[in-house]
């Protein structure tokens, strides 16, 4: 008799009975995130075979060229999620403003924000790339007037659901609705995701970092500080050797530490001042900020909590340090010692 497996709706049923962190407009958010990420997996899978590779020519709101794969990405998560009644209102970095739900749908009590296709730079040379998603409440208020963006500026910390799809050698879902975090992979047979991953959990100590070590000579002195002694190895102060890896996609840099530790940064850099950090708040750094924490580990922006940041505007960025908690609180601790002996 083969292992019982659990699929993603028996595991979301099995919550939504023992407990109250999964109403039933939440889980059904969940289902059609999830089936709308099936559908991008199978577009992705067929790379030059589906004529979805290649560039449209424009730029979204970030000035950044949009892949036919974002814009088709985009449009598959606005589509499956704008009729079920579970939303008030969406968000996307392929968008400049939120996505009102139609007038000729009910609307729920949720916002959805996410970053379609994170990583997109990868898609034309087959590295692994992904979706991610953020899940807030509409304010109380909100109800019967029409949701705005300031309906959005809400802190990491209220997120009620974050995960990600990687689109990888195996397609997976991680998912967590502040209680752990699951993974689900995708049996493309049988078109179901299926439970894989039942606790997972980072590592406190860790000897794998993950920067664009091109950025070297731009970044602050505490991260110098901390990336030297890495590259030191057992002759430096750390005593241990340290491995690099940077993957230039979010998603898989991320999901990596997630499965085995690590620590992940995209600090603020010198190449354009007046922008805290590359990564975006809203739907790339609280999402998986959410996600690490619940694994265990630890996200700042080398000196604060990610998730108790207080978002000004939709798409604005952050510096991001997120991973294995002893080197996060290492990174922050040297820049919170710059900073006082300044
Ligand atoms: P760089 C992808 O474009 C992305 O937004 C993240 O997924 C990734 O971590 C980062 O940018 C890579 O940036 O400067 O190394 O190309």
């Amino acid at each position: 008799m083969n292992k019982k497996r659990t699929s993603l709706t028996q595991y979301l049923v099995e919550k939504q009975r023992t407990d109250k962190a999964l109403p039933p407009e939440l889980r059904l958010l969940i289902e059609i995130v999830s089936r709308a990420c099936k559908t991008i997996s199978h577009h992705v899978s067929k790379g030059a075979l589906g004529g979805v590779l290649g560039s449209l020519g424009t730029e979204n709101i970030q000035g950044e060229v949009q892949k036919k794969l974002d814009v088709i990405s985009n449009e598959y998560l606005l589509e499956a999620n704008e009729w079920g009644g579970h939303l008030a209102a969406m968000a996307s970095e392929e968008m400049e403003a939120i996505y009102l739900i139609p007038n000729r749908y009910p609307k729920g009590e949720y916002l959805l924000l996410f970053d379609p296709l994170d990583g997109s730079s990868n898609i034309d040379v087959n590295v692994s790339i992904g979706t991610i998603f953020s899940v807030i409440k509409a304010p109380a208020d909100a109800s019967g007037r029409d949701i705005c963006e300031a309906d959005f500026m809400q802190p990491g910390h209220t997120q009620v659901a974050a995960g990600y799809a990687i689109y990888g050698p195996q397609t997976m879902l991680v998912l967590t609705v502040g209680e752990g975090v699951v993974g689900f992979t995708l049996d493309r047979e049988m078109g179901s995701w299926v439970l894989t991953h039942e606790d997972l959990t980072i590592p406190e100590q860790t000897s794998e970092f993950a920067i664009n070590m091109s950025n070297t000579r731009h970044w602050e002195k505490p991260v110098n500080r901390y990336i030297d002694e890495c590259l030191a190895g057992t002759e430096g102060p750390r005593g241990k050797n340290f491995n690099m890896r940077w993957i230039a996609s979010m998603v898989a840099d991320v999901h990596r530490l997630i499965i085995r530790g690590g620590v992940f940064m995209y600090p603020w850099d010198a190449r354009d001042p007046n922008k805290p950090g590359k990564l975006r708040l809203m739907y790339e750094a609280n999402p998986m900020s959410f996600l690490v924490e619940q694994a265990g580990g630890m996200s700042t922006n080398g000196r604060t909590r990610i998730m108790d940041i207080q978002p000004q505007g939709l798409h604005e960025r952050v510096s991001v340090v997120m991973g294995s908690k002893e080197e996060v609180e290492r990174v922050t601790r040297y820049h919170l010692e710059a900073d006082q002996a300044k």
